[in-house]
């Protein structure tokens, strides 16, 4: 058996010969220095900036539903920075360079710039339609974003880091990825050809032999594994953390970081060399860089940039890319958060299997808050989670109709609220002494909403967004437990005490109401302004800084008590129609889901 054959050899081109330099530094030399630099500019970081990224998409094919469940954890986080009074970037886009786009845009018999702005455009449009905030949208083919890969590698050469090589063995084109002989086994196509595929992605590998630059990366094993130890935090959740260090337990061998331009010529070209085509995961990481300004003006974003990525690409993230930043001495991200694949009736999403779930078509269906919520409540990072329509509907129905939209349409009804206004908190009512009318559980729910923001904050920072979800609705049900627990609807209104009591009721709910708005912001952004707004709370009203739960309570003023409500009455969210009762047009969607 071949084995992958790969080596680094001396440039006898004329960009070596300036590299030989006796004034530049040798590699190892150059690698100390740098680490040095990365180590003390990690640590002047810039609290009030923060830098969120997802993964730029391949444009080979339309958007699917984990691109937009990516695209989503990173907009909560952006927003959720935004309400803590962060400045927060948040950059998501598309990758359109390398052999895969260059084949499927031969396929569909257009040019490749052509291709990749009509598939770009379609993933533009599903975020925009979702609400994804982005502050940047970047594509590889721009201008800003070569220059900045240019530079990056003319970086890379100049440490002595890249020189002229060739590789053989195992190339994936649909992973864009070189792999070793123990990462490839045995398979066979549809028409039941043997074929070599990818253990982990399941991708068919084909053998080649290339002259091309090689990244030495063998040189910074022992630098990743330190940073790695120094901060075990960095890549969450821990379990992925502990992939990468297993990994860097191996042999890491050195990386081809191009290809010969006959074979792909749809790619950024390698400086002073125009028969080679740069690596494209070397090309689609520095998107990153660029978004941030590199080379020129990224200092103070780079120090702040977290990357949310699925468990596909780990391997690319957590060690290709720090490699690279180590050896352009640059600060490396301060996390980088995986998380793992949704499947679609227990089946991996693919188009040959016809299960695919198109997430713009699920949004129109579902609503676009009820999708994000569904997916950051039932996505887990740690495991993948199937996908299916039944799901969503009981889950919103229940969660977002139900208890949520319940609670309010409870405590806003003009029945048990005719004045329409935020009515006044009696603290003697609210109270266990003499004349008061709370039980223990009553306390038992103030506590855990009081708690609540921090523990959500905690949850949010964690990646931890379906616990944080959890938690909500949690106290969502203990709120509505109390309004049946005392039955207002029951209270005289004549009666002077008990009129007291049933406005301290409503009162007391719409504080709890107001601090679910706030906390749910960051994931379900039109549901939250669409109950803030009801209850009156004011744009200036609602970030992190507005979380104080019940200050009537605490005998402190309340901004909001007798402040009429807000005019819009309609109904939070819509009951979704069950898919097993009615042919309607979620269960079209369903069928088209279970296609073969
Ligand atoms: O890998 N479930 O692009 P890509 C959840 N261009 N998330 C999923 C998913 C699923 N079933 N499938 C994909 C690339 N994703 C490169 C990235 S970054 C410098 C270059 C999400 O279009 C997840 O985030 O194949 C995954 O990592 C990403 O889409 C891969 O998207």
């Amino acid at each position: 058996m071949r084995l992958p054959f790969l080596v680094a050899t001396r440039s006898i081109g004329a960009v070596h010969r300036l590299r030989q330099s006796p004034l530049l530094p040798s590699p190892l030399s150059a690698l100390s220095r740098l680490q040095r630099f990365a180590a003390v500019s990690s640590q002047c970081k810039d609290e009030r900036s923060y830098y969120i990224t997802t993964p730029i998409f391949y444009v080979n094919a339309s958007p699917h539903l984990g691109h937009l469940y990516s695209a989503v954890i990173a907009d909560c986080f952006h927003r959720f920075k935004l309400l803590q009074g962060f400045n927060s970037k948040f950059a998501t886009g598309t990758d359109e360079h390398g052999l895969k786009i260059q084949q499927a845009a031969e396929a569909a018999g257009k040019d490749p710039l052509t291709f990749c702005t009509d598939v770009s455009q379609r993933f533009k449009h599903l975020f925009d339609s979702c609400d994804v905030s982005y502050t940047d949208y970047i594509r590889t083919p721009e201008q800003r974003h070569r220059r900045a890969v240019e530079h990056f590698w003319s970086v890379l050469w100049n440490n002595g880091l890249i020189c002229r090589g060739h590789y053989e063995g195992w190339y994936s084109t649909q992973d864009e990825s070189f792999l070793t002989p123990l990462q490839v086994g045995d398979a066979v196509d549809s028409s039941g050809t043997p074929i070599k595929v990818s253990l982990e992605s399941g991708h068919k590998v084909e053998w080649m032999k290339e002259e091309n630059y090689v990244f030495r990366l063998s040189a910074f094993r022992s630098q990743l594994l330190n940073w790695l130890r120094g901060n075990p935090r960095v890549i969450q959740p821990e379990c992925f953390y502990q992939v990468v260090l297993q990994w860097l337990q191996q042999d890491l061998p050195d990386l081809s970081v191009s290809r010969q331009r006959s074979r792909l010529q749809w790619g950024i070209s390698v400086p002073n060399d125009p028969e080679q085509t740069i690596y494209v995961w070397l090309d689609a990481l520095v998107n990153y860089l660029t978004v941030a300004g590199y080379p020129d003006t990224h200092d103070q974003w780079w120090k702040v940039v977290h990357h949310i990525v699925g468990k596909d690409i780990l391997k690319f993230h957590a060690i290709y890319w720090p490699a690279f930043l180590l050896g352009a001495g640059l600060p490396l991200p301060q996390t980088i958060y995986v998380h793992s694949h949704w499947t679609a009736e227990g089946k991996k999403m693919s188009k040959s299997v016809g299960n695919v779930v198109d997430p713009l078509q699920r949004s129109q269906m579902f609503t676009t808050d009820g999708m994000r919520y569904f997916l950051l409540r039932q996505g887990v990072p740690d495991s993948d989670c199937d996908y299916t329509d039944h799901k969503v509907t009981k889950l919103l129905n229940a969660e977002l109709c139900d208890s949520l939209g319940g609670l309010l349409n409870r405590c806003t009804a003009p029945g048990l609220n005719p004045a329409q206004v935020y009515p006044a908190f009696c603290p003697q009512s609210f109270s266990r002494e003499r004349g008061g009318r709370t039980v223990f559980e009553d306390h038992h729910m103030l506590d855990a909403v009081k708690n609540l923001p921090a523990v959500v904050e905690r949850h949010y920072e964690n990646m931890h967004l379906y616990k944080a979800l959890e938690a909500i609705a949690a106290c969502v049900r203990q709120t509505n437990a109390f309004v049946q627990r005392h039955a207002p609807w029951k209270l005289d209104r004549e009666d002077s005490k008990d009129k007291r009591w049933l406005d301290t009721i409503i009162h007391v709910s719409f504080e709890c109401l107001r601090i679910y708005g706030i906390l749910l912001q960051p994931v379900v952004p039109g549901i939250s302004n669409k109950l803030l707004s009801r209850l009156g709370v004011q744009p200036d009203e609602r970030n992190w800084a507005a979380l104080n739960f019940l200050p009537r309570h605490q005998g402190i003023d309340c901004p909001l008590e007798g402040r009429p409500l807000g005019s819009e009455s309609g109904v939070l969210f819509s009951r979704l129609e069950s898919q097993n009762q009615k042919p309607n047009k979620a269960k079209k969607g369903l069928q088209k889901l279970t296609k073969a």
